[in-house]
């Protein structure tokens, strides 16, 4: 579904790739894990889209044009732009409405919704992780301690967050249990056990096998390699091209 011809990313000075009438765009950067949620929408949907990934160390001015805020994901088409990566999400599951991943019913959406936005304090807790190896056990606490409340409402609702289907707090979650081995590998304790989370970890190998879990996702090897060029300061969006 990707029709750009190249993969590389944008950098400042890049001349603007014109966007043809009725093609969905996305401005992605290839390694990030909040691109990844919508990227992951996408593919479910198999909505056809091109995607445009952008340096983030050096945005081009137009991509600031597009998001003042200049971060990704942003989608375009035509004289339509949406940023984050929730409200594209949401507004993707509106517009095309096959393979439907939020509920219709009002109350479980909000609780699904609930799932999803305070799923912030499990992020930001991984990369607090990631960027001081782990060095505050506290910390890697808490992060377990976050996980519990998915594990117990997995165990509530079955092989997926929506059931026996995908749903959307599946993708919106997902990105950070691909890259959850980056913690592994520095720190056992990081490891989801049998024990505590039968139910993610059931989840986990469940999810590896959605195609567009496949189509969208990294080996542990690029995104280890990724992970530590951005802990040096020197992130390589073209990694592997
Ligand atoms: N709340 C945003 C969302 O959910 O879309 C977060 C997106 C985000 O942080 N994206 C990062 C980014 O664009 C890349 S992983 N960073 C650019 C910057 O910080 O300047």
């Amino acid at each position: 579904y990707t029709t750009m011809a190249t993969q590389k990313a944008y950098v400042q000075g890049s001349k603007f790739v014109e966007l043809a009438p009725g093609i969905l765009r996305l401005y992605s950067m290839r390694f990030c894990p909040y691109a990844q949620r919508t990227r992951l929408v996408l593919e479910h949907k198999r909505i056809p889209y091109e995607t445009v990934n952008i340096h983030l160390r050096k945005k081009p001015d137009w991509f600031l044009q597009i998001n003042p805020i200049g971060l990704v994901p942003v989608l375009q088409k035509d004289d339509k732009i949406v940023y984050e990566s929730a409200v594209c999400n949401d507004y993707l599951d509106d517009v095309y409405p096959q393979n439907k991943l939020n509920p219709t019913d009002s109350y479980q959406k909000a609780k699904d919704r609930q799932l999803y936005e305070t799923f912030s304090n499990v992020t930001s807790l991984f990369m607090k992780i990631a960027v001081t190896h782990g060095e505050n056990p506290k910390v890697i606490q808490r992060f377990l301690k976050e996980l519990d409340r998915y594990e117990a409402e997995l165990k509530k609702r079955g092989k997926f967050f929506g059931g026996d289907k995908v749903c959307m707090v599946d993708f919106m979650i997902w990105p950070w249990f691909e890259r959850l081995p980056l913690l592994n590998q520095v720190l056992p304790e990081t490891r989801l056990s049998q024990d505590r989370f039968p139910s993610l970890l059931a989840w986990t190998r469940e999810m590896h096998l959605l195609p567009a879990v496949q189509s969208t996702m990294y080996d542990f090897k690029t995104h280890r390699a990724f992970m530590d060029g951005l802990r040096d300061g020197n992130p390589d969006y073209d990694y592997g091209l």
